[in-house]
Parts: structure tokens; C-alpha cells; sequence
């Protein structure tokens, strides 16, 4: 799987890897483990994320500094991998200094369709997450380079980016690579579950609270649609990312194939993430409103207002029933 990122990185020195803007759990661990991996190979490695990594994940900045990149820096690497995500525009403001030094460049990634122009891809869409991919990296080269950080970068990466192992992503060698992890990195499953998960404010409940009740269902209740506003987010306190994982509520109401929650950030328009628990896939929708993501779980922005997002997104949707 690796044999030709392999070839394609020799020769070179100074790697750059970066995570998509916005990180989660699978592109930060994938790029701590990568990182690991690359500097035990003797590369001169430097990772970069434009956008800070929030505080239930800054432990692992602890693993593997991640720098806000500047120009100057780019134009010095030899060679650059993106992490957990198939086009450049993901990465922030690197697209634009790709586009002017044409660096080598690599992705290892499990989004479908990835974007042409990448020297070398390590693309499996099938994955349940870029830190599977990963473990392969090391397996092929050496598993026994898996140290303790390693192992709870790759674990995070695989829990967080399959809902702790529950979506049809995962597949017997997902969970017995898991069950490699914890072996190797000799660490209990709640170590790193409660740095992840148990960090919430009593301000999240309480937007969450809100966005309950904003919930509705449509199309003989196979649509479930929730939102939260500017509004409710001043009033508790809380900002966009603050709504990590509320979408799963509505996704779990019986019958429910598909769950959307819509966040109205006014000026910047609405921003949408979809969940499907059907065969309904909801990449092929976001990709109508110019996003994208994987069959099951999906992004997009709609230029608004609110109520207008939502109409035009169930537009969209009743023509995949
Ligand atoms: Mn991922």
C-alpha cells in the first residue's frame, strides 16, 4: 500500500505534513503517527495545522509539535504530505503557495475521489480513518516502531473518526488493529476516551438542550433536521465547534435514515453536516451543495438565510429517496 509513497519520499529531506484545517481526532493522531514515523526514518519532519487544535487534543501536540505554517517555511520543504483529506483547499493557505512552488506532494487519505495533480496517493476510501491507513504505514515497515504515543495517536484516530467503533466503516481488522494499539501501547481504553470525550462545559449542554428542541422530522419522518443559531450560541456562551456530535441525536430517533444539523453562523452563511444511517449516500448530496465528505457523513455550506438552507437541502434529499 505505502511501496510508492516510500519511493516517492526518498531523495527527499525536509518533509512537511499537514492536517486539514478545522483538525480532528483522525487527522491530528494520523499526523503525530506519521510524523513519528517519518523522523524515525531520519526525514527532517515539521508539522503544520493553519488552525489551532483544540484542548481535548492538545496532549497530543505534547507527542509531535504542530507549527501555524508560514510562506517562508513552505518554500523551504523538499516535500509536502497532506493528511486525512483529498484536495489542497483543506489544508488553508498552503493551496495557494502550492500553486506558486509546485512542491512534490503526497496525501494519505480515505475521503473518495480525491483531486488530480498529487505525485503520489495513498487513497482508501474505504478505510474507517486515516490512522488505519497509517498502521499500515507502519506495519509494512516495521510495528514494532509502534511505541505508547504512537499507539494512543492512532487509537484516538480510529475512535473518534468511527463513533468508538460503531459505524459500518469499521471492519474486523479495524477493531483487531485497535486491539493492537492498546496492546502495544500498553494503555487502558478510558485514558485517552476521557481526554477526548469528558472535557464538555456545562455550556454545551445547554446549547444542546436548545438544539433539541429545534428538532423535526420530514418525509414520513425519514429526514431529521436540527439547528442552532449565533443566537443560541451567544446566549450559552458557546461557538461553532461546540457542536461536535449533536447531530447523533436526531440520527438515533427510530426510522430516522438521515440526520442534518444546521448551524446558521449569519454573515458566513449556513453550515451543514449529514449523517446517514441508510444506503442513502450523503457525500453525492453534499456534493449538490458544493460540498462533500463520505457516504455516511457529509458536509456543506448553503449561503443561507437558515430557512432556505433547509428547504433547498430537503429539496435535494427527496430526489435520493
Ligand atoms: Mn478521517
Amino acid at each position: 500500500m505505502f511501496k510508492d509513497f516510500i519511493k516517492t519520499l526518498k531523495n527527499h529531506k525536509r518533509v512537511a505534513v499537514f492536517s486539514h484545517i478545522r483538525p480532528d481526532g483522525d487527522c491530528v493522531g494520523a499526523q503525530v503517527a506519521l510524523s513519528k514515523w517519518l523522523t524515525d526514518q531520519g526525514y527532517d519532519v515539521t508539522a503544520y495545522n493553519d488552525d489551532d487544535v483544540s484542548d481535548n487534543m492538545e496532549w497530543l501536540t505534547e507527542i509531535v509539535t504542530i507549527n501555524k505554517p508560514t510562506e517562508e517555511q513552505y518554500r523551504q520543504a523538499d516535500i509536502v504530505i497532506l493528511v486525512d483529506g483529498n484536495a489542497t483547499h483543506r489544508f488553508g493557505e498552503m493551496k495557494e503557495w502550492q500553486d506558486t512552488y509546485q512542491k512534490p506532494i503526497m496525501i494519505v487519505d480515505h475521503h473518495p475521489e480525491p483531486e488530480d495533480g498529487f505525485d503520489c496517493l495513498v487513497s482508501v476510501p474505504s478505510a474507517s480513518s486515516t490512522c488505519e491507513l497509517i498502521y499500515k504505514l507502519y506495519e509494512e515497515t516495521g510495528i514494532d516502531k509502534i511505541d505508547e504515543n504512537t499507539a494512543k495517536a492512532l487509537y484516538t484516530g480510529i475512535i473518534t473518526d468511527t463513533g468508538s467503533l460503531q459505524f459500518d466503516s469499521v471492519t474486523p481488522e479495524t477493531v483487531e488493529i485497535v486491539a493492537d494499539l492498546l496492546r502495544r501501547g500498553d494503555f487502558k481504553p478510558d485514558e485517552v476516551i476521557n481526554k477526548i470525550y469528558s472535557n464538555k462545559t456545562i455550556n454545551q449542554f445547554q446549547l444542546l438542550g436548545m438544539a433539541l428542541n429545534t428538532i423535526s422530522l420530514h418525509e414520513d419522518n425519514q429526514f431529521a433536521v436540527m439547528h442552532v443559531t449565533k443566537e443560541m450560541m451567544s446566549a450559552t456562551g458557546t461557538t461553532n465547534s461546540d457542536t461536535e456530535g449533536f447531530v447523533n441525536y436526531p440520527l438515533s430517533i427510530k426510522g430516522v435514515k438521515i440526520a442534518i444539523i444546521f448551524k446558521d453562523l449569519e454573515e458566513e452563511g449556513v453550515k451543514m453536516s449529514l449523517r446517514s444511517r441508510s444506503d442513502i449516500d450523503v457525500n453525492v448530496w453534499a456534493r449538490e451543495l458544493g460540498g462533500g465528505g463520505h457516504k455516511k457523513a457529509a458536509g456543506a455550506w448553503h449561503k443561507g438565510p437558515l430557512k432556505q438552507a433547509i428547504a433547498d437541502t430537503l429539496d435535494i434529499g427527496k430526489k435520493q429517496l
